[in-house]
């Protein structure tokens, strides 16, 4: 069996953060609101009434942070750019001492020899484009094609490769067709044009990319769907939940043509949102890796309520996180097999740009933070892609999620996702056991591949 030192020699490691989540600073050096502090100010919305206002105060600690990457002997750094910091009202001027504190960044990662790899938006719409409609306003895609063209003249020079959207099936489910994440609207299957316009933003600002000469990714989150049982209703409401999930944000991308989504009574224009040659805008700059966030696989059964074509079913027998996922490493190696399968030649690269899980670990008395259930975590998932790589699969690289505990959305700060431990309260950071397993692992991968 293939294992995690048998990956290839030129294998990228990684962690992966975003904005709202460590950069607290919200009302710092002319940054405008986002739709998540107006959310996390919310009564009940986040837990225990938690927000990213400081969050692990990144904003004025990202030297320290670069030195904990530097410490693991990382090849990149996936972050986001908070686009309310770049353009406020998300229209108008840029915000100059927005666009330095990337510039910042990007140089400290530089001087560490760390390839920065960053996120257009991960969530933190600007709250004056919410106001306009946010996603479910066509003008939103152009407005982010204007922030990319703004943050890749400033930062092009430097970064080779960008992702566009992070998880637009999470943002559009969460954020628009249940309302437990900003901007909590809670439209059920009327939330589909925040899929279209998403992916229309995405394609716009791929174009923009393209024409400074600079790579495109995208981030989703992707899941294998396994049928509760062989029958026919529960194989139906699978294929229905992969379509929704999985296909509906990748084929229009990768094939230029959206999954039938006919069991949710979605028509191909997704509730009336698709123009004509908006597919060929959506496809037609291309793909140069795809970005999966991978945790872990999905049971669906017949419907049980009439509203949806499928019903969640739960993974028994297995190890859950403290989040109570479910831990199966080996569907990491079924999602990328399935995906080369499903996708052949029009499959570029990939690069797993998420893969974590939450552990409730605390200092010890000695003041060190053991995290074992992390490291088999890890250790699972990594022989699982070298099993997928084994098969053939093209896997490039390994963005672990997360470097630092930080702000988990709805949850607050009560899941701990980080390598390293992060005190809220003091914003001590302390490394866990599992941040020097990971750089053990680059340091002997890259001994047995490099020589
Ligand atoms: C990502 O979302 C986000 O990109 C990141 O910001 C976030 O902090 C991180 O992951 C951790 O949450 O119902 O048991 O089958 C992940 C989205 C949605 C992944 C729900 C797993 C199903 C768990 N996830 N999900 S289960």
């Amino acid at each position: 069996m293939p294992n995690r030192l048998d990956l290839p020699s030129d294998f990228r490691w990684g962690v992966s953060t975003a904005s709202y989540q460590i950069e607290g600073a919200v009302d710092e050096d002319g940054r405008g609101p986002s739709v998540w502090d107006t959310f996390a100010a919310r009564p009940g919305a986040v837990r225990d009434g938690h927000t990213g206002a400081v969050a692990c105060d990144h904003y004025h600690r990202y030297a320290e942070d670069v030195a904990l990457m530097q410490g693991l002997g990382l090849d990149g750094y996936r972050f986001s750019i908070a686009w309310p910091r770049i353009r406020p009202t998300g229209a108008g001027p840029a915000n100059p001492a927005g666009l330095d504190f990337y510039d910042r960044l990007v140089d400290a990662l530089l001087a560490a020899g760390i390839t920065p790899l960053p996120t257009l938006f991960h969530w933190d719409l600007p709250q004056a484009l919410e106001d306009a409609g946010g996603w479910l306003n066509r003008d939103t895609a152009y407005r982010f094609a204007e922030y990319t063209a703004v943050v890749a003249d400033r930062l092009g020079d430097r970064v080779p490769a960008w992702i566009t959207l992070n998880e637009p099936f999470v943002h559009m489910v969460y954020g628009y067709a249940l309302g437990i994440h900003a901007p909590g609207h809670a439209l059920m299957l009327d939330a589909l044009p925040a899929a279209h316009h998403q992916l229309l933003g995405h394609g716009l600002a791929a174009s923009v990319l393209r024409e400074r000469g600079l790579d495109v990714m995208i981030a989703n989150n992707l899941t294998p769907v396994r049928p509760a049982s062989t029958s026919e209703a529960d194989q139906a409401a699978a294929t229905a939940y992969d379509a929704l999930h999985n296909r509906l944000f990748t084929d229009p991308i990768l094939l230029g043509s959206y999954p039938d989504l006919s069991a949710f009574d979605v028509g191909p224009d997704l509730g009336g949102s698709v123009r004509d040659g908006d597919l060929e805008l959506i496809a037609g700059p291309g793909l140069d890796a795809l970005g999966v966030n991978y945790y872990n696989p999905t049971r669906i059964a017949a419907p049980t309520d009439p509203a949806l074509p499928f019903t969640e079913a739960p993974i028994e027998g297995v190890p859950r996180t403290a989040f109570d996922w479910p831990v199966v490493p080996d569907g990491l190696r079924e999602l990328l097999t399935g995906l080369r399968h499903r996708y052949g030649a029009a499959l570029p690269p990939i690069t797993i740009t998420e893969n974590g899980c939450s552990v409730a670990d605390q200092p010890g008395a000695d003041g060190t933070v053991s995290d074992p259930d992390r490291i088999d975590y890890l250790a699972g998932h990594l022989d699982a892609l070298a099993a997928a790589v084994a098969e053939g699969v093209d896997v490039r690289g390994y963005f672990t999620w997360s470097l630092l505990d930080n702000f988990e959305w709805a949850e607050g700060f009560s899941q701990r996702f980080g390598l390293v431990h992060v005190d809220f309260e003091t914003q001590r950071r302390t490394p866990k056991a599992s941040y020097e397993w990971y750089g053990d692992l680059i340091a002997a991968h890259r001994a047995l591949q490099q020589g």
